[in-house]
């Protein structure tokens, strides 16, 4: 098996919402076996230059972009900016994403749409526009994030699972129309992370904390550098001809019903 397989020399990828958090390990992890990262958040130009600076600091060639993922204008703009001044996009890892945890019957319908606006419209609206020069060049991978939520329910956060599960479908109605171009489109679900999005959830003592530990076969949170591996198979020649599929990585939480609180 080669390891040439795994290589991403001279790919150019780019990762949205990838200044923090498991956007940022995994285009670190990219990174690392070649790539050259697009780096693109939507919070301050200044949050950009700071995470470009840690990639470049770790010895991976970034270039920041910032640019709203939910705005179409913007994402052709910035698309066309990317193109021009490194060249074609050959790997997007549609990763930016926010949650809102409330429960559905007291969630406005503002709130409720702006979670599926960025969690869900915002993948297809830039994968529309970077898939293009990958038909004219029959080549390209895309990664969407998905989540525990794609396949699975919990309370107040309804607006994030039907923006996750309607994900997944995309995924696979990606794959299904692009394959014949030589383009394999594929998801990432991670399971629980210690990120800053888990962060309220994840304090000691947190009954929510306890609970995870409890229902993940591996007993502990996900570490943002246990994605990597798997961005760089579904970004890689080694994934040529996987389409479609969610890949978890969740520490067995998906496998399980579960156990009572008081069994080992
Ligand atoms: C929550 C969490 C989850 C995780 C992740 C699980 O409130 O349940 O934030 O949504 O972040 O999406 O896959």
């Amino acid at each position: 098996m080669s390891i040439e397989l795994f290589n991403l020399k001279g790919k150019i990828a780019l990762v949205t919402g990838s200044t923090h958090g498991l956007g940022m390990a995994m285009a670190k992890g990219l990174g690392k076996a070649g790539a050259i990262i697009v780096v693109n958040g939507n919070s301050s130009q200044q949050k950009i230059d700071d995470a470009v600076a840690l990639y470049k600091s770790e010895g991976i060639h970034a270039v920041g972009y910032k640019f709203n993922v939910a705005d179409e204008s913007q994402v052709i703009n910035a698309i066309s900016d990317i193109q021009s001044q490194l060249g074609p996009i050959d790997i997007l890892v549609n990763n930016a994403g926010i949650i809102k945890r409330t429960p559905l019957e007291e969630m406005e319908v503002a709130d409720f749409k702006q979670v599926i606006d960025i969690d869900l419209v915002s993948p297809f609206i830039v994968s529309k526009h970077v898939v293009k020069s990958m038909i004219l060049r029959k080549q390209g991978k895309i990664i969407n994030i998905c989540s525990m939520m794609s396949e699975l329910g919990r309370n107040t956060v309804g607006a994030y699972a039907a923006a996750k599960g309607g994900l997944k479908m995309l995924t696979q109605n990606m794959a299904t129309e692009w394959a014949k171009h030589n383009i394999q489109t594929n998801g990432i679900g991670p399971g629980y992370f210690a990120t800053s999005q888990t962060a309220p959830i994840r304090v000691d003592g947190h009954p929510f904390n306890e609970f995870i530990i409890n229902r993940t076969p591996a007993a502990k949170w996900g570490d943002p550098d246990d994605l990597a591996g798997t961005a760089i198979f579904l970004a890689s020649k080694a994934s040529d001809f996987v389409n479609g599929h969610v890949v978890y990585v969740d520490g067995g939480i998906l496998a399980t019903i579960g156990k009572p609180s008081n069994e080992n």
